[in-house]
C-alpha cells in the first residue's frame, strides 16, 4: 500500500505530477538538488508559469499534503523526473543514475521506483534496471512516460491516457494504481522498452508531420500560393491532418525524441530527413530576411523579433528556433527581442521593440501580438510572418508590407 510518494526533480513536468499525487491526497514530498527551488516553494511561490499550477498549489498546500525537501526521505514510491539530456540519439543517464542514489538509503523492500524522464527504448532493461538490481532489494519498477503539453499540463495530466512499461506484472499494477489517483484517462500497462518506444514514436509523428508542412511551405512559395489557405483547404478532407509549418521545432521532445530512432537503422530514412528538414527552418526564415532586406534596399537594419519561447504562451525557451535565428542575424544586423513570458534582461517591452524597429520577424505567436496595429508603427517597413498569426486587420491604414512564410510575395489579403 503506498503511503507516501517522493518526487524527485521538480521540474515542468515533476512539480505538477507531485502536486497532483498530493492532491489525490496522498502524502507527496518533492525534492530538487536545485535548493533556490525548494526555497521559493517553501516560500508558497512558483519559479515558472504554467495553467492552474498556482491555484492547485494553493489548495495542496492549503491541505499540508505537499512539502519540498533538501533531502530524500524515506517513501513507498519514488517518481524520477529529472532532465535526461539527449545528444543525438544517446541519452545522458547522470541525473537518473544520481536520482537513484538518493533514493537508494530510502528504498525498503517492495518500494516502487519510477522513472518518468524520458529515456531510449531500450535503457531500463539495459542500463537503469540492471543498476538497481544491484542493490540486491526486492523492489517494484515501471517506466511512466508522460504526455503532457506545456501551456497545458495540468490538465493533460489528468485526461490523457498513459502508456505505462512494468518491469513486471505486480510493478505495472502498482504503478497504474498509483497514477489511476489523478488520472481520469485511460492507462495502458506494458513492458518499459514498449512504452519508451510508444513516448519517442509518439513524438517522431509530430516531427515528420511538421517537417512535411515546412515542405509545403517551400512548395508553396514556388507555387504562388498561400501554404496556410491550402493546409486549411485540405485539411477539410476527413482523414487528412497537415501540421502547420513554422520557423523551426523547439521543446524538449519533438526535436530531440526521433534521435532515440535513428540509431535503429533509420539514418537514411523519412526520420532523419525531417529532422534536418526542421533544422533548417531558421537558416531559410534568415535567408528569406536578408533577400527581404536587400529588396528593400534598406540601411542600418533593426530587426524586431517578436517571440523567442519555442511555442505560444509558454515561457519555455528550451530548443527554441528563435535562438538559431538570432544568432544568424546579429551577425549583420541589429536585434531587438520582444517575449513578455521568456522577459530576460536582454529583451525589450513590446512597444520599444515596434516602436524602434525597421522589420518586425515574428517567431513565436502569443496571443498578445494579436491585436498589434502596425499603422501606429510607420518606422516599421515590412514584417515577416512565420506563424501566420497577423491577418489584414493588423495593417490596416498602414504603409508597412507583410510578407508570410509559405506565401510568394506580399501577404495581401485574408482568403
Ligand atoms: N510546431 C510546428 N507546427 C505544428 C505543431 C508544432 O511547427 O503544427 C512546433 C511548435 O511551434 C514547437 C514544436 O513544434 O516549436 C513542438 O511543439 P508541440 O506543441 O507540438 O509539442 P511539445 O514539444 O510542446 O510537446 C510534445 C507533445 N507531443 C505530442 O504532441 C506528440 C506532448 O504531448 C509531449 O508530452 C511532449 O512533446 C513531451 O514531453 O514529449
Amino acid at each position: 500500500m503506498i503511503k507516501k510518494v517522493c518526487v524527485l526533480g521538480l521540474g515542468y513536468i515533476g512539480l505538477p505530477t507531485a502536486l497532483l499525487m498530493a492532491n489525490s491526497g496522498i502524502k507527496t514530498i518533492g525534492f530538487d538538488v536545485d535548493k533556490e527551488k525548494i526555497n521559493i516553494l517553501n516560500d508558497g511561490k512558483l519559479f515558472f508559469r504554467e495553467e492552474g499550477l498556482a491555484d492547485l498549489y494553493e489548495k495542496v498546500k492549503k491541505k499540508g499534503a505537499f512539502k519540498a525537501v533538501f533531502e530524500v526521505e524515506d517513501a513507498d514510491a519514488f517518481i524520477i523526473t529529472v532532465p535526461t539530456p539527449v545528444d543525438k540519439g544517446t541519452t545522458d543517464l547522470k541525473y537518473i543514475f544520481n536520482a537513484i542514489n538518493f533514493i537508494k538509503p530510502h528504498c525498503k523492500k517492495g518500494s516502487l521506483i519510477i522513472v518518468e524522464s524520458t529515456v531510449g527504448p531500450e535503457d531500463c532493461t539495459e542500463k537503469i534496471i540492471p543498476r538497481l538490481k544491484k542493490w540486491d532489494i526486492d523492489f517494484k519498477f515501471a517506466h511512466c512516460t508522460e504526455r503532457a503539453v506545456p501551456g497545458n499540463t495540468l490538465h493533460e495530466m489528468v485526461t490523457n491516457n498513459r502508456v505505462i512499461g512494468g518491469m513486471d506484472l505486480k510493478s505495472g499494477k502498482a504503478a497504474k494504481e498509483l497514477y489511476a489517483r489523478f488520472t481520469k484517462g485511460e492507462i495502458y500497462l506494458t513492458d518499459p522498452t514498449t512504452a519508451a518506444a510508444c513516448k519517442v514514436m509518439e513524438n517522431t509523428f509530430r516531427s515528420v508531420n511538421i517537417a512535411l508542412a515546412n515542405e509545403f511551405a517551400q512548395i508553396s512559395k514556388e507555387l504562388g500560393i498561400n501554404v496556410w489557405e491550402a493546409i486549411e483547404l485540405t485539411n477539410k478532407h476527413p482523414r487528412v491532418n497537415i501540421h502547420q509549418p513554422g520557423p523551426g521545432v523547439g521543446g524538449h521532445c519533438i526535436p530531440i525524441d526521433p534521435y532515440f530512432l535513428l540509431s535503429k537503422n533509420s539514418k537514411k530514412g523519412i526520420i532523419g530527413l525531417s529532422l534536418r528538414t526542421n533544422e533548417e527552418m531558421p537558416s531559410i526564415i534568415c535567408r528569406e530576411i536578408q533577400k527581404l532586406v536587400k529588396k528593400h534596399r534598406i540601411r542600418n537594419v533593426k530587426i524586431g523579433i517578436l517571440g523567442y519561447a519555442y511555442k505560444k504562451n509558454v515561457d519555455d525557451k528550451r530548443e527554441a528556433p528563435a535562438e538559431k535565428i538570432v544568432k544568424i542575424l546579429r551577425k549583420d544586423f541589429e536585434v531587438l527581442i520582444n517575449d513578455d513570458y521568456v522577459g530576460t534582461e536582454d529583451f525589450l517591452d513590446l512597444g520599444e521593440v515596434l516602436s524602434r524597429s525597421d522589420i518586425i520577424l515574428l517567431i513565436t505567436d502569443h496571443d498578445q501580438y494579436k491585436g498589434i496595429k502596425f499603422s501606429q508603427y510607420p518606422n516599421i517597413q515590412f514584417v515577416y510572418d512565420t506563424r501566420n498569426l497577423f491577418t489584414v486587420g493588423n495593417f490596416k491604414k498602414s504603409d508597412t508590407i507583410s510578407y508570410k512564410l509559405g506565401v510568394d510575395g506580399e501577404y495581401r489579403n485574408d482568403s
